[in-house]
């Protein structure tokens, strides 16, 4: 099983060690895509940016998404690109899996979305 795992890079990195676990526990059912975005030397700044650029990432990315069999995705942090797959992900009928923490005192701005 292919499994897409979505967080936020640009939008903050705070949930990182909490993505790190997800990813290890989505690794027991299937191969997890993404696994890069739980990376703790990713930041927000964009360090460990690719030189592909940010054309090539979206393409791979929307590829990745295209053959994934589910979405897991962590939505407590505030994501314009996480936002932007789960639109996508929506739009192609794939099954989605959100995770958001009412503990973290954010408004709970996203619903059940399948
Ligand atoms: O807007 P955000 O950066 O928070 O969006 C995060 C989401 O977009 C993640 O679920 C990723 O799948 C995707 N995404 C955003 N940036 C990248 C990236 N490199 N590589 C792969 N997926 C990405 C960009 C590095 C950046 C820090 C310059």
């Amino acid at each position: 099983m292919h499994i897409y795992f979505c967080g936020s890079i640009r939008g903050g990195r705070d949930d990182v060690a909490l993505y790190q676990k997800i990813v290890k526990k989505c690794q027991q059912y299937g191969t997890v895509l993404t696994e890069h975005v739980s990376h703790g030397h990713l930041t927000e700044k964009g360090e460990d940016a690719s030189l592909e650029g940010d054309k090539a990432i979206h393409d791979r990315d929307m590829k990745w998404l295209t053959m994934t069999d589910v979405i897991v995705a962590e939505v407590t942090q505030p994501s314009l690109g996480v936002g932007y797959e789960l639109g996508r992900a929506l739009d192609m009928q794939k099954k989605i899996f959100c995770l958001f923490r009412p503990s973290s005192g954010r408004g709970a701005t996203y619903v059940t979305i399948k």
